[in-house]
C-alpha cells in the first residue's frame, strides 16, 4: 500500500517564523514556500477575496501533493478562519490528513522582527491592508499543533513537529 502523506498546513502573522520552521524541515518534507505568488498565483494581491484565492489554489495542490504519498508544508499567514476551514475541507473530500500549525507569536515579537521593513510601511501607511496592523489575523481555536517560535529555538520546532508527525504515524 502507499505511503500516507499529509498537508501541514502553517498559519501565523507575517513574522512569526513559518518559513523559517518550513524551511528547517524541508529535507524531510516538501515546502510549498514564498515563490508561490511569483508562480501559480501571479496576480493576486492581498484583498480578502484575493487572499481567500491565493489559499484555495494552495490547498488544492497541497492536497493533490499530500495525496501523493509527501508530506506538504504551506507556510502562508492565511489569516481567515474561514480559508483554513476550505483548505482543511479539501482534504476531507480527498481523505488526506490535514494539520493546523500555528505559528503563535504576539504581535509585538512579529513586529519588532521585521526583515523586510513591512510592518514599519504599514505603520507609515504605505502599505495597505498588512496583516495585524489594518487587517485581522484570526488565530486558530483549536490548531492540531502550536509553535510559539519565540520560546523555541527553530531546532525545537522541528523537534516538535516531527514527534508530532510521528505519534500521528505520518511518518
Ligand atoms: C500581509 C503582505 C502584505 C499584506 C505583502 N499583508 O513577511 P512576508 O511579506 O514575506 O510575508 C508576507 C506575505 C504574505 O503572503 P501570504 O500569501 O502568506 O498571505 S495570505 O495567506 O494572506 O494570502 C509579506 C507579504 O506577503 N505581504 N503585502 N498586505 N502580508
Amino acid at each position: 500500500s502507499k505511503h500516507v502523506g499529509a498537508t501541514l498546513w502553517v498559519t501565523g502573522l507575517s513574522g512569526s517564523g513559518k518559513s523559517t520552521v518550513g524551511a528547517a524541515l524541508e529535507h524531510k518534507l516538501l515546502e510549498a514556500g514564498d515563490n508561490i505568488r511569483f508562480g501559480l498565483n501571479a496576480g493576486l494581491g492581498f484583498s480578502a477575496e484575493d487572499r481567500e484565492e491565493n489559499l484555495r489554489r494552495i490547498g488544492e495542490v497541497a492536497a493533490l501533493f499530500a495525496d501523493s504519498g509527501v508530506i506538504a508544508i504551506t507556510s502562508f499567514i492565511s489569516p481567515y478562519k474561514r480559508s483554513r476551514e476550505k483548505a482543511r475541507e479539501i482534504h476531507e473530500r480527498m481523505g488526506v490528513p490535514f494539520f493546523e500549525v500555528f505559528a503563535d507569536v504576539p504581535l509585538e515579537v512579529a513586529e519588532s522582527r521585521d526583515p523586510k521593513g513591512l510592518y514599519k510601511k504599514a505603520r507609515a501607511g504605505e502599505i495597505k491592508n498588512f496583516t495585524g496592523i489594518d487587517d485581522p489575523y484570526e488565530a486558530p481555536d483549536a490548531p492540531e499543533l502550536v509553535l510559539p517560535t519565540h520560546q523555541l529555538s527553530v531546532e525545537e520546532s522541528c523537534e516538535k513537529t516531527i514527534a508530532f508527525l510521528k505519534e500521528k504515524g505520518i511518518i
